[in-house]
C-alpha cells in the first residue's frame, strides 16, 4: 500500500467506532481528511453525527462533502475525536501541530471523552523528538518567548533550532492569528517536564505535546491496521 492508503486504511478502521448520534471532534490534516471523505459517505448513506472541526481547512471540506457542523459552544462536550500526528510514542503521547492546528486540535480532544489517533507507522516512535515540536505563540513579545523558551529547554538539557514557521516569505499564521516556532530540540526523554516548562511561559499559547489524550491509536501498515490502547 501506498502513503494514500495506508491512510484511508486507518481513517477506514476508526470510522468502526463512530456510531449513530455521535458528537465527533475532527482532526486536521492528510490523514484526518481521508477520514472525513469516508464519513461523508456514510453520512450521505444516512449515518446522523454531528462534526466540531479543529481547523478552518477541516470545516471547508466538511462543508463541501455535506458533513454536519457545530462548534464547542453550541456542543461543548464531545463522544470522540479522530486526528491525525506527527509522531506517536508506546504511550500514545503525541506530537502534533505540523499542520498548524495544534490549540484548536487539543482544546477539541480535551473536550472529548476519547481521542483515536489515526497514522500509517512511520509516524511512531519510541521517544517524542525528532519532529520538531510546534510551539503556539503570541505575535506579542516574539523574542523575548523565544528567549523564555531557549531558558526552559536548557534547564532541561534541551536545545536545538527554534524555527518561526513561515508561509512564502511571511510568518505562518494559525487560525487563531498566532505564529508558530518549531522547535528541533531533538529526543524528549520527560514531555511533562517540557509541557510544564512550556505552558509557564506567558507567551506561549501551547504547544504540540498531546500527553495522556489520546484513548487509543490506529496505525496502518502493509500488515494491516492495528490498535494501540494506551
Ligand atoms: C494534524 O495533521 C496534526 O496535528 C499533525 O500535525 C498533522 C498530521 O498530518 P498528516 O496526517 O497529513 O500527516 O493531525
Amino acid at each position: 500500500m501506498d502513503a494514500a492508503q495506508l491512510k484511508i486504511e486507518a481513517a477506514r478502521v476508526a470510522l468502526t467506532h463512530v456510531s449513530d448520534g455521535m458528537k465527533l471532534g475532527i482532526g486536521t490534516g492528510s490523514t484526518a481528511e481521508a477520514f472525513v471523505r469516508l464519513l461523508a459517505e456514510r453520512v450521505a448513506g444516512g449515518l446522523s453525527v454531528i462534526g466540531v472541526p479543529t481547523s478552518e481547512r477541516t470545516a471547508a471540506l466538511c462543508r463541501e462533502l455535506g458533513v454536519p457542523l457545530s462548534t464547542l459552544e453550541e456542543t461543548p462536550e464531545l463522544d470522540l475525536t479522530i486526528d491525525g500526528a506527527d509522531e506517536i510514542d508506546p504511550e500514545l503521547s503525541l506530537i502534533k501541530g505540523g499542520g498548524g492546528a495544534l490549540l484548536r486540535e487539543k482544546i477539541v480532544a480535551a473536550a472529548s471523552e476519547r481521542m483515536i489517533v489515526i497514522a500509517d507507522r512511520s509516524k511512531v516512535v519510541d521517544v517524542l523528538g525528532k519532529f520538531p515540536l510546534p510551539i503556539e505563540v503570541n505575535r506579542f513579545g516574539l523574542r523575548a518567548t523565544e528567549i523564555a523558551i531557549r531558558v526552559g529547554a536548557a534547564e532541561l538539557g534541551l536545545s536545538g533550532p527554534l524555527t518561526l514557521r513561515m508561509t512564502g516569505d511571511q510568518p505562518f499564521v494559525t487560525d487563531n492569528g498566532h505564529f508558530i516556532l518549531d522547535a528541533s530540540f531533538g529526543r524528549i526523554p520527560d514531555t511533562r517536564a517540557l509541557s510544564n516548562v512550556l505552558h509557564a511561559i506567558p507567551g506561549v499559547v501551547e504547544h504540540g505535546l498531546f500527553i495522556g489524550l489520546a484513548s487509543a491509536a490506529v496505525i496502518a501498515s502493509d500488515g494491516g491496521a492495528e490498535i494501540i490502547h494506551a
